[in-house]
């Protein structure tokens, strides 16, 4: 009886709903109750209807325009018909239909009290260790923890082509070597200790296993030398890490690593590396001869560290080389590079273009390069990179915060001519707005951010595939992935605006919700039906609990030590340190132009570091990042409501 009133009342209320909209603009009839499409739709109707300059408006900023394709065009025409008496009497946005609600964002995101901040901080940390205790529980020594069966897992060696696990697993406690830092993050010096010792008496990297050279860079180089520094750095803002006896084992072991990741950079053409080597025997013979951008050009950080800190240069050269060798391959036309290259002739197999798979940590080393290195050619072909994104990627209002039009959002087109391919974003784009408060462009962070957040409220996690055209997860998956988090602690350190701390706590409560289970957090298999699978990648203990600790953690040593750090794109952290700014060799390539011809002017506007956020106009601090009528508007086209 109660269900049956409530289906009444709701086919009354839409009905009603449907004859206001239907007297008032006509749209009655669209408005169905599949509504994620229709209100998309009827979103471009209302713009249509109430927009101040149609032909102006209509350029190539609208990428909803572009959702409906010719069918757009014919509503368009009838809507200017509709609408054209409204807009010649009173110039209207339909932006200003969602004003009256403003308040609702202001009264749920403009304070986070102390009390909040310090139970989030304990959440996370309980997170971490959930997930941590569990692996050296259950996995430990194997490379990741299977969180539902309270099992280890390894290579799957019956299986050599599931490159999904072989990529990634070595054979060499992964999980323990990419998790090292967190626990110094996370204030605990004694399992740190125990830990390191731990990676030094057990870990070997001569191993038959035939991993991803990206993946053993970020995952374990990276763990192992952030772990190393740390430990023997004379200052110790993580209190007293260091320990008798230690030998630097862990460099010796990033060291021994890296030498056997050397052979993917021989017998390539082009310098661009091999995608995977086998530990032991280096290039397998049946090696496939194309790799992705970013698998290929996202080396330097951890490869310069190990070079600049061992005093030997081959490792920095062959990973600038490949950089290089990619940066000259990239269009003249649009300067963008392609996704999949082959690394003998140099031709682009993937000519997709965007900001996700295949090419984000690129972007993400070029610029990281530079502030660590403080190499200027890192720089300039970071900048020039980014006004390429800018020019072609970026679709939506000129500015986040003021204006008509759609959001801003990063689309994937074709490199050579700037079209759009496809009308999907992956999960892993959700990292640039981290980059773009780097670069100094929190406007454009904010903005990204935003949109991304609304998808993760929508599904209480990230898809690996959001297609906005259809409002719908194009690919099901979420493998506890840290980009949104990520780009929300860094948004948080430049703005310190609490909407970001509701973000994190949004963020862990879902996590906490749809993927905790047995014994730790597992992998979304779908994120509408939250089915899991039966794994925790390391990543997750090595970023996603990082940054949601410092996120809440205002008093962590990495935020008050006076010492600046800077993130791998493994969440490992690594000082900013001058010892990285000094070579002990020459000039790398003494015979060659730089990547880019030296600039007119030597002068280079710098990234701006945290205290840029004094720069931001207090309003911006301090209110909603996104004024409430942009965070419906993007709700909206997520299909929230
Ligand atoms: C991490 O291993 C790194 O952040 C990498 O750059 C890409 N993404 C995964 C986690 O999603």
């Amino acid at each position: 009886m109660q269900w049956r009133s409530l289906v009444i009342g709701l086919v009354v209320l839409r009905l009603s709903v449907s004859c206001v909209l239907w007297l008032a603009f006509g749209l009655g009839p669209n408005l169905s109750l599949g509504f994620n499409f229709h209100l998309n739709f009827n979103l471009h109707k209302l713009d249509l209807l109430f927009r101040e300059d149609k032909d102006t408006e209509s350029k190539d900023n609208s990428w909803s325009q572009r959702i409906h394709g010719p069918k757009y065009e014919e509503t368009a025409t009838t809507c200017a018909k509709a609408g054209g008496e409204q807009t010649s009497k009173k110039k209207k946005s339909y932006l200003r239909l969602f004003d009256g609600s403003k308040d609702e964002y202001a009264r749920r995101y403009s304070a986070f009290p102390d009390a909040l901040k310090s139970q989030m901080k304990e959440m996370a940390r309980e997170m971490f260790y959930f997930g941590y205790d569990n692996y050296m529980k259950y996995a430990f020594p194997e490379d990741e923890l299977n969180p539902i069966d309270c099992e280890g897992r390894g290579p799957d060696v019956l299986n050599p082509s599931n490159i999904n696990i072989n990529d990634v697993l070595g054979n060499y406690s992964l999980t323990l070597i990419d998790a090292l830092d967190t626990l110094l993050v996370l204030g605990n010096v004694s399992e740190f200790q125990r830990a390191v010792k731990l990676v030094i008496d057990t870990v070997s990297f001569d191993k038959d296993s035939t991993v991803q050279v990206f993946e053993a860079n970020i995952r374990i180089l990276g763990g192992l030398i952030s772990a190393h520094i740390l430990l023997t750095d004379p200052k110790q803002p993580f209190g007293p890490v260091s320990f008798e006896g230690y030998d630097n084992e862990l460099l010796h072991l990033a060291h021994d690593l890296a030498v056997r990741l050397l052979p993917a950079f021989e017998h390539t053409d082009t310098g661009i590396p091999y995608p995977r080597v086998n530990l032991k025997t280096g290039v397998p013979p049946d090696s496939i001869n194309e790799t992705c951008t970013a698998g290929a050009g996202s080396l330097l950080v951890e490869f310069g560290i190990l070079s600049r800190l061992i005093g030997d240069s081959t490792f920095e050269w062959v990973a600038r080389r490949a950089v290089r060798a990619l940066w000259s391959l990239r269009s003249n036309e649009t300067g963008l590079l392609g996704n999949v290259i082959n690394i003998q002739t140099g031709q682009w197999v993937g000519k997709q273009s965007g900001l996700g798979a295949g090419m984000d940590s690129f972007y993400e080393y070029l610029l990281k390069s530079y502030i660590l290195f403080g190499e200027k050619e890192d720089y300039q072909m970071f900048q020039a990179a980014y006004e390429s994104i800018q020019n072609h990627l970026r679709r939506g209002r000129d500015s986040c915060n003021e204006g008509e039009g759609d959001p801003p959002l990063y689309v994937n087109v074709n490199m050579y001519s700037g079209e759009i391919m496809n009308t999907w974003i992956d999960s892993l784009q959700a990292f640039f707005p981290g980059l773009q408060v780097l670069n100094g462009d929190v406007d454009n962070a904010i903005c990204l951010h935003a949109f991304y957040y609304a998808i993760w409220k929508r599904f209480g996690a990230l898809p690996e595939r959001y297609n906005w055209q259809l409002q719908a997860p194009d690919v099901l998956f979420y493998p506890l992935r840290p980009e949104l988090v990520e780009s929300t602690y860094l948004l948080y350190q430049a703005t310190k605006n609490p909407f970001y701390l509701h973000v994190g706590m949004d963020i862990m409560q879902s996590l906490e919700q749809n993927t905790k289970v047995r014994c730790g957090y597992a992998t979304l298999h779908h994120v509408v039906e939250k089915s899991k699978e039966d794994r925790m990648e390391s990543f997750f203990l090595s970023e996603t609990c990082k940054y949601l600790y410092l996120l809440f953690d205002e008093d962590n040593p990495l935020h008050k030590s006076g010492h600046k750090y800077l993130f791998t794109t493994e969440g490992h952290i690594v000082p900013i340190d001058k010892r990285f700014r000094e070579k002990q060799w020459d000039d790398l390539f003494p015979c060659e132009e730089g990547a880019l011809a030296e600039p007119e002017s030597t002068h280079l506007s710098h990234p701006s570091n945290i205290s840029n956020c004094n720069r931001i106009p207090v309003e911006q601090r301090f209110a909603l990042p996104l004024k409430s009528v942009y965070m419906r508007q993007i709700d909206h086209m997520v299909g929230l409501f």
